[in-house]
């Protein structure tokens, strides 16, 4: 057996700093979609996506989080997992930064470009960004301000150590401008690269950090961290196991075929990637590709600018597969595209309940209604079918490489032309007429195969994009296994002669755009509160056992007070009825501490102690939003004894 070529393709990984929104899901998508359809053609697909978890953002969320940077990205990249699951993201692996193995690897990959002269120590000074966590020369400065995120930028000066940025711009700007190599697309971001940054002259990198500690340690100086953007972008090899003995698949899967990202980080991508690959003397990535950004009312959809529409709640109520479609649908390649409510609905309707939908459920029930389900195998072929058969015969060629290059949404226009040409064919060929002439029995059958065919083939070039939908539709036009793979696409009239239909459930309800917005507009944030309050889903299920092991009592409490230099942690004297325990709790924003003196509570006490702000807490409050978005302790009745189990 001939071996699988592999193939590699990644996300850019993430920073859990606030919840996944729709923007990442449109990354995340578009690569599961190159992934799931190299997949069909029979590749070794290594599909990689992550978490960015280190920097100086992360650190001060957390600490005004009243825990630790860990403990505040361990729930996030929970969060982002549960919502790759969710939309069935294909990812082979996950990787965070702050998994052992990847922090040895750039450990050693920082030693190696210190070894190497690479890497120099030296002073810097510049403006930074915090919530970019980077460096900016006045002339890059838009306004005096960030030219990525347009935020204040503050004077910075340190101690640090240097990228040669510079001495590879030659190399960096033929590289980029090659067109045989053709390494970053669209073309458009080739010439931002070489005009902004190569040619007005490329600045050697600081690439360690001493005013935070929440990073990768330099192993031959521990006051500095590495630079977040080091660290992070060596994922893409460490997850194959470079300088590490985690994994071992360098050799398998290096170079990789794609890096997806959006327009603003490309620039990493294509300056500081590559120069760090040439510099440790290893190939370099096949494309780099930038998208453009998901707008939301104007802006980028960002997790600070509190514009999100919670991906929760849209599959919940309209199915992951209208989302998928919807986003994949809508982005142009390399341009913005606007999400509104309101047009993912009117997609939803047109394409998917109108066309799509109604092309499957009007040809199933026409095959029961005329043949009881099962088509005879005699056929009578007309004029009127060439067109439809000449625009499948097109279509697999154009939608593979459409998608292979992330023009999807251009490979979703052409597979919809074609579904509008087979409803209009149904219209042509009138079908309740030949019904009504037995003498026409012949060719009424081959209209409704046709059809059915038509559906199986476009059925398996969407199923990229909507994995959930194209099992459902095979079973009802009865599209044995054989049939449905990629190669089948292009075979007319695989599917065979005497299939049976099988009715199912409607693929796309039709949705009341009016009522739907409404109920949106009532279920989401209003403008002063935080988009947070938006009610968590309900969690999978868990078995009692799961409960069991939770020891939550009932305590009164003995004394409460600020925690110093907190703005968010109150410390709890309680009485657990075991002799009493402190436990620090995050609401000090919602209550004066005396308000819940004598309060009696309930508590989970069998949590490991944990230290926050140097002191140690043994246990968790329970508490429970409000409508405002504060936070309210549970509390017990005053005849509940100290001490007592809930259960
Ligand atoms: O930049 N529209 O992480 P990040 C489209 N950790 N895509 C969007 C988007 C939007 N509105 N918002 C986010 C980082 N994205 C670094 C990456 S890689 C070595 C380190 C997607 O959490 C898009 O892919 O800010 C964008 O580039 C990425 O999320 C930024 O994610």
């Amino acid at each position: 057996m001939s071996e699988k070529k592999p193939y590699y393709i990644t996300t850019p990984i993430y920073y859990p700093s606030g919840n996944p929104h729709i923007g990442h899901c449109y990354t995340t998508l578009a690569c599961d979609v190159v992934a799931r359809l190299k997949r069909m053609q029979g590749m070794d697909v290594m599909f990689l996506t992550g978490t960015d978890e280190h920097g100086q953002k992360i650190e001060d969320k957390a600490k005004e989080a009243g825990i630790t940077p860990q403990q505040y990205v361990d729930d996030i990249v929970a969060n982002f997992k549960r919502l790759w699951e969710r939309l069935g993201i294909s990812y082979d692996r996950f990787i965070r930064t702050t998994d052992p193995y990847h922090v040895e690897s750039v450990q050693k990959i920082f030693e190696t470009l210190y070894k190497k002269g690479y890497i120099y120590k030296g002073e810097y000074t510049g403006k930074y960004c915090k919530p970019c966590e980077s460096f900016w020369t006045e002339s890059q400065l838009v306004d005096g301000k960030c030219p990525d995120c347009g935020r204040d930028v503050v004077d910075a000066s340190e101690e640090a150590y240097f990228l040669k940025l510079s001495q590879f711009a030659p190399q960096l700007e033929k590289l980029l401008t090659d067109e045989e190599l053709n390494i970053l697309e669209p073309k458009s971001r080739v010439n931002e690269m070489v005009n902004n940054f190569i040619k007005p002259g490329l600045q050697d990198l600081c690439v360690s950090r001493t005013s935070f500690k929440w990073g990768v340690p330099v192993t031959f100086d521990d006051k500095h961290v590495v630079y977040v953007w080091v660290d992070a972008l060596s994922n893409y090899i460490s997850a194959l196991g470079y300088e590490n003995s985690e994994y071992n698949e360098m050799d398998k899967y290096w170079p990789a075929d794609m890096h997806v990202m959006a327009k603003e980080i490309v620039r990493f991508h294509s300056l500081i990637w590559p120069a760090m690959l040439m510099a440790l003397d290893l190939p370099l990535p096949k494309k780099i590709v930038g998208h453009g950004w998901i707008t939301f009312g104007g802006g980028k959809m960002s997790k600070s600018s509190g514009n999100v529409v919670d991906p929760f709640i849209l599959t919940d109520r309209y199915g992951v597969d209208a989302l998928r479609y919807h986003l994949l649908r809508e982005m142009p390649f390399g341009a913005d595209a606007p999400y509104t409510n309101e047009m993912m609905f009117n997609r939803i309707n047109s394409d998917l309940a109108n066309d799509l939908g109604n092309l499957v459920s009007r040809t199933v029930a026409m095959v029961i209604k005329y043949f009881g389900g099962t088509l005879p195998v005699e056929r009578e072929a007309d004029a009127l079918d060439d067109e439809l058969f000449s625009m499948l015969d097109a279509l697999p060629a154009k939608v593979i490489a459409d998608y292979e290059t992330l023009h999807i949404a251009d490979a979703l226009e052409a597979i919809f032309k074609v579904i509008a040409r087979a409803n209009k064919y149904i219209d042509e060929n009138a079908p309740w007429v030949l019904a009504k002439d037995e003498a026409k029995a012949t060719r009424l059958a081959t209209v409704l195969y046709n059809l059915l065919d038509a559906v199986r083939r476009c059925t398996i070039l969407l199923s990229p994009v909507m994995p959930h939908t194209a099992p459902a539709i095979f079973e009802q036009i009865g599209a044995a296994d054989d049939c449905t793979t990629l190669e089948a696409a292009s075979i007319k009239g695989a599917l065979k002669a005497d299939v049976t239909v099988v009715k199912g459930p409607v693929l796309f309800p039709r949705i009341d755009v009016e009522k739907e917005l409404a109920e949106l507009e009532a279920l989401s944030p209003k403008k002063e509160e935080k988009p947070e309050i938006a009610l968590e889903p309900i969690k999978e299920n868990c078995v009692f056992d799961d409960f069991m092991k939770l020891d939550i009592r009932a305590g009164k409490v003995i004394s409460c007070e600020k925690v110093k230099k907190s703005d968010k942690l109150l410390c709890f004297q309680i009485d657990d009825g075991f002799g009493g325990r402190q436990i620090l709790s995050g609401i000090a924003k919602y209550y004066e501490p005396e308000q819940l003196v004598g309060k009696t509570i309930a508590m989970i006490v069998n949590f490991p102690p944990r230290k926050m702000m140097g002191l140690e807490s043994n246990g968790m409050i329970l508490s429970a939003q409000t409508a405002e978005g504060g936070f309210r302790v549970v509390e017990l009745g005053d005849n509940v004894m100290p001490g007592a189990q809930l259960s």
